[in-house]
């Protein structure tokens, strides 16, 4: 942990510190209390969540970074000093910002997207589900369970998983896709594979979901422009069969975070709007442990993105880092926390295994978040 380490303000200078301080600042809401509980709030992407103050962040000379948190109350005071009076109004605009719809679903609540893996060696859940019908059964329950999005993959991004071919894939995942947009469910698609996305696509897939953010295959950028469809642009440091040995950034929160600004820009360069992209800091994917838990204390930073965030850690292995006792499908007490943790952050959407349990434990921490 602590690679962006709290400042210790024992007096205005320190403070003024940050506001004279000349590159660039990154802003994470923090002190989250429900926006429709308490009008002093802000409220996140238009959404009842809410934060009452900014950690402002910046980067140390030779890595890693550190923070202040400044409750909204005082933010005015301090704007005025820093003369950053346009950026903080540009991204307090963008926190707050009602998202618009994104794949027919409002972005001011939190939905939750069940994982259905359509392959013999997932690592969490391979080989129970892998025929056709059987997928479409256990969507189908998810459905029923509250999931607003099915996501279908067909290539295991475990490492050391074994790799498929291009067709392989396309007829483990096409089958799936067809008979659950048949009935008129939202599918996305979870692959690198221009070629899979195209027979998705067709099939009637509404999502293209790419944990290497349109990078992987030269033509994904292309074909996802093409379709119309919204994707999700997820980080990802290496390749999957590699990406744990020795992940390492300057900062990971602030480098995921200019690593998708850059994406949305190329996105848009190419003929995807923001309001067809959802972003995914990618939890587990090139992480250590503490890479992932400071993503998932600063979450709501990606807000300022100005897109929808989606969040992935359900039966991940940093929760058996924290709880080495449990192998993956027993990892849904953390699943679940985590689950929280980015609907208090005001994620819009939480990609899991065990759908009902998730479903219940949002609808528990909503209704209980008065303060
Ligand atoms: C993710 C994903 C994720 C998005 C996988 C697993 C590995 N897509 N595909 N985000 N994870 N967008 O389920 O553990 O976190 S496959």
């Amino acid at each position: 942990m602590d690679e962006i380490k709290r400042s210790v303000l024992r007096s205005p200078a320190d403070v003024r510190g940050f506001a004279d301080f000349e590159g660039p600042l990154y802003y994470a809401p923090t002190g989250f209390i429900d926006h429709a509980d308490d009008p002093n709030t802000l409220p996140l992407a238009g959404s009842r969540r809410g934060f009452s103050a900014l950690e402002i962040i910046r980067r140390r000379e030779g890595g890693g970074a550190e923070s202040m948190i400044l409750p909204l109350l005082a933010l005015e005071g301090w704007v005025q000093n820093s003369g950053r009076v346009d950026e903080i109004n540009a991204v307090l605009d963008r926190l707050m910002a009602k998202r618009p719809d994104y794949a027919g679903l409002d972005m001011a609540s939190c939905h939750v997207m069940g994982i259905i893996n359509v392959t013999p060696d997932s690592f969490s859940d391979g080989g129970d589900y892998n025929t056709t019908e059987q997928s479409v059964a256990r969507a189908m329950a998810m459905i029923e369970q509250g999931a607003s999005i099915i996501d279908v993959g067909g290539e295991s991004t475990r490492p050391g998983a074994d790799t498929v071919s291009e067709d392989e894939e396309i007829n483990r995942v096409v089958p799936v896709i067809r008979e659950l947009a048949s009935k008129g469910h939202i599918v996305s698609i979870d692959t690198r594979h221009a070629g899979v996305m195209e027979a998705a696509i067709e099939a009637g897939a509404a999502i293209i979901n790419d944990v290497t953010g349109l990078e992987g295959d030269e033509r994904s950028m292309e074909v996802a422009a093409a379709s119309g469809k919204p994707v999700i642009l997820m980080h990802m440091q290496g390749e999957p069969g590699t990406m744990q040995a020795d992940p390492k950034y300057d900062c990971a929160v602030l480098d995921i975070y200019d690593y998708l600004l850059d994406r949305i820009e190329s996105c848009e360069r190419a003929g995807i709007s923001r309001d067809r992209i959802c972003i995914d800091p990618g939890i587990g994917f090139g992480k250590t442990l503490s890479h992932n838990l400071e993503l998932l204390s600063r979450l709501a930073i990606f807000h300022g993105l100005g897109c929808p965030i989606l969040l992935g850690t359900s039966r991940k292995s940093f929760i058996g880092k924290i709880d080495p006792k449990a192998d993956p499908k027993q990892r849904l007490g953390g699943s679940i926390a985590s689950a929280v943790n980015g609907w208090r952050h005001g994620v819009q959407m939480i990609r899991v295994h065990d759908v009902p349990e998730t479903v219940q434990a949002i609808s528990v921490a909503s209704s209980t978040s008065i303060v």
